[in-house]
């Protein structure tokens, strides 16, 4: 016997935050997760699956129109042309209470009801499936104790839809436990909500097989789904199989020991290359945050967005793998040197050392440095468009360190334009 188990495929998902970007390959990445429930499809279909389990979160929420619903139907239809039997649990994100609109699906499938969990045999693969539904967005309740015991000689799965005793940041969601789960004897628990793919018990077998399709940079690394072969004595085979079409990578380089642009090209070339492989199956999409202390900062300080451009062009150049990046962090710091080469600055008889004392000053005196909160809050915010003034002010630092470091990254720029004699 061999089956598939996806969960948490949130078709049609919006992708936040990517509206506002041009370069971003819009089509592709708000296809994907269409790509891949169809890649699930293609896969049971060539690969001699007996049937398919979906785990909860089909859908991400109310469909925006029936076109959604219209495609996961057809993946189904699919399925039914060859006579493959799916399974499915819903989750918080596509409760009865969620879904406005209805389709009825091919007979092949079986939505386990919210009332009640219920059991589902297959009598000539000898395998039990117990389930349950639930109908509302939020429950506190345990569900397993609703569970029908395992029915003896066949192989016992259960499907559920739960944040077991806790997944932050997934929301808590018919919570249970792993030793809850383990007394219940069956011999699969096909679990879904939490989108990081995790084996919670080897024997009996309880997995999340992770979302299908990653949507933003925290959900990186490949996403698919378990194929599962059971023998005669039930014993049990498994195989992550990836099936997402954009991949997303959150890549941190500690940027500490290079000293200029060329250096970050090569160390970007290597990490890259380590990240994407030659994948040219998918598309690659990048985050990328450069941090630590290093000679980059003054660097940056002097060529504003020169460490994005950096990055990117380091992206341009990987041949033979399709590469976004989608965004450039910056989290860098003087080079811890730069303290010394405060100290000459400080002595200048000029302008650039005046500027220097001004600095030094400000950022040694807390009143100053909480004047600063109030400064970004007041006229500043006031100058900005409306939308980028409520973005902003919701998120104003607060705190000493901040403020010390936006006082040293606006002297670094201070100086690099003076020294540049571009002032
Ligand atoms: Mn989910």
């Amino acid at each position: 016997m061999r089956f598939l188990h996806a969960a948490d495929l949130h078709l049609d998902s919006p992708l936040r935050g990517l509206a506002r970007r041009d370069d971003a390959p819009h089509a592709r990445l708000r296809g994907a997760t269409r790509s891949a429930v169809a890649k699930l499809v293609d896969f049971a279909l060539t690969n001699g699956v007996d049937f398919l389990l979906l785990c909860g979160d089909l859908f991400d929420g109310d469909w925006p129109d029936f076109h959604t619903g219209l495609y996961f139907r057809e993946q189904m239809a699919r399925l039914a042309r060859a006579d493959v039997p799916v399974f499915i649990v819903n989750g918080n994100h596509d409760a009865a209470s969620v879904i406005t609109r209805h389709l009825a699906l091919p007979p092949n499938v079986t939505v386990f009801e919210s009332r009640r969990a219920h059991t589902v045999e297959i009598e000539r693969l000898g395998v039990a499936l117990h389930g349950r539904s639930f109908g509302t967005r939020h429950t506190d309740e345990d569900l397993v104790p609703s569970y029908p015991p395992p029915v003896p000689g066949r192989f016992n799965i259960g499907l559920l839809h739960t944040s077991l005793n806790g997944r932050p940041p997934h929301d808590p969601y018919a919570p249970t436990t792993r030793a809850t789960l383990v007394a219940q004897g069956y011999d699969y628990w096909a679990l879904g909500h939490v989108h990081t793919r995790e084996v919670v018990s080897e024997s009996p077998r309880i997995v999340y097989p992770g979302n299908l399709q990653g949507r933003w940079a925290s959900e990186s690394g490949p996403k698919g789904c378990e194929l599962v072969d059971v023998d005669e004595d039930h014993r049990i085979r498994t195989e992550f199989i990836a099936l997402d079409t954009v991949r997303w990578h959150d890549l941190r380089i500690d940027v500490t020991m290079l000293s200029d642009a060329g250096a970050l090209e090569s160390a970007l070339g290597d990490v890259l290359a380590a990240a994407c492989a030659d994948d040219a199956e998918r598309l690659h999409a990048v985050r990328v945050t450069l941090a630590g202390a290093s000679d980059l900062h003054p660097l940056e300080a002097a060529e504003p967005g020169r460490l994005d451009a950096t990055v990117r062009s380091a992206a341009q150049d990987r041949a033979g793998v399709d590469l976004w990046i989608e965004q450039v962090r910056l989290e860098i710091d003087p080079p811890p040197r730069a303290s010394g080469l405060a100290a000459t600055i400080l002595e200048r008889d000029d302008a650039v050392g005046e500027l220097a004392v001004l600095a030094a000053e400000f950022r040694a005196d807390p009143g100053c440095l909480g004047a600063l909160t109030e400064a970004l809050a007041g006229p500043l915010l006031d100058r900005l468009p409306a939308d980028v003034r409520a973005r902003i002010a919701a998120s104003l630092p607060t705190d000493p360190d901040t403020h010390r470091r936006l006082v040293d990254d606006a002297l670094a720029t201070a100086l690099a334009v003076l020294d540049s004699g571009r002032a």
